[in-house]
């Protein structure tokens, strides 16, 4: 996590990451889905859905990449867990999904705290795109700052939705990562594109907790490193196993 990524997380509650996935990986990636989609539904043009990690190893790495690991450190603390996943698929005119999240009311499962020195965030997203999404598009938006507001957001403001001048469309192109906390208001806009919104969102909880109400299983039939097997462990604390070397997670020095 540099200084300038450190800033913008703790000031705006996410940031975009740029050329994590090189050309030919994302054509990879892409070529699983062809693969195997799921389809759009008829009416909304969209689709979530999970299950994609029995599709290939290159989609299993995806859960540790290099590049968002000790970013998730940063953000969520060593030990954390995978909580859930899925895809969302957009063709043209894709509906937008509702902001939601947020400081206030506070949702204990998904918030943004500094304390001591530190942040500690619940719920955190990690979006890999697989297509360029952003202002011209639609796809991921969100209210910079709000993860941190002490005042809920006025209906005006949730029902204007994108047109609400303090809602951001952030540029995400194909090969990005964005990683936002859920305590910051977010949601979808409609997508206008011409070509096929793909992002895969990964939405990791720190190690004590879950969000999910069933905790999520390794999949079947793939060969996961030692590491991945960590990131599908139940949430707990005590004597949690690092991430990143052979120790503990967690030594409370009191
Ligand atoms: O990426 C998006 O379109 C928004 C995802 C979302 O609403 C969520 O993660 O809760």
């Amino acid at each position: 996590m540099t200084d300038v990524e450190k800033y913008l997380f703790d000031l705006r509650g996410y940031i975009v990451i740029e050329d994590v996935l090189n050309a030919d990986e994302v054509t990879e990636l892409n070529r699983l889905i062809d693969e195997n989609h799921p389809g759009v539904n008829e009416d909304s043009h969209k689709k979530h859905s999970g299950g994609f990690l029995t599709w290939g190893q290159a989609l299993v790495d995806l859960i540790d990449h290099e590049a968002i690991m000790p970013r998730l450190k940063f953000i969520l603390g060593d030990g954390f867990r995978l909580d859930h996943y899925y895809a969302i698929y957009m063709e043209q005119d894709g509906t937008a999904s509702r902001l939601h999240g947020a400081n206030t009311p506070y949702d204990p499962p998904e918030y943004y705290h500094y304390r001591e020195g530190r942040m500690y965030n619940g719920l955190t997203v990690v979006t890999f795109n697989l297509a360029d999404s952003g202002p011209e598009y639609g796809g991921f938006c969100c209210i910079p700052g709000s993860h941190k507001a002490n005042y809920q957001c006025p209906s005006e403001i949730r029902d204007g939705h994108t047109d609400s001048e303090c809602v951001v469309i952030p540029e995400a192109k194909a090969g990005s990562v964005v990683i936002f906390t859920e305590a910051t208001t977010h949601g979808t806009a409609t997508w206008t594109a011409e070509h096929e919104r793909r992002s895969l969102l990964f939405k990791y909880s720190p190690a004590q907790q879950s969000w999910a109400t069933n905790h999520i299983q390794p999949p079947v039939g793939v060969t996961l490193t030692p590491r991945q097997e960590l990131l599908f462990e139940l949430p707990y604390f005590s004597k949690r196993k690092s991430l990143f070397n052979d120790d503990l997670a967690v030594k409370p020095d009191y």
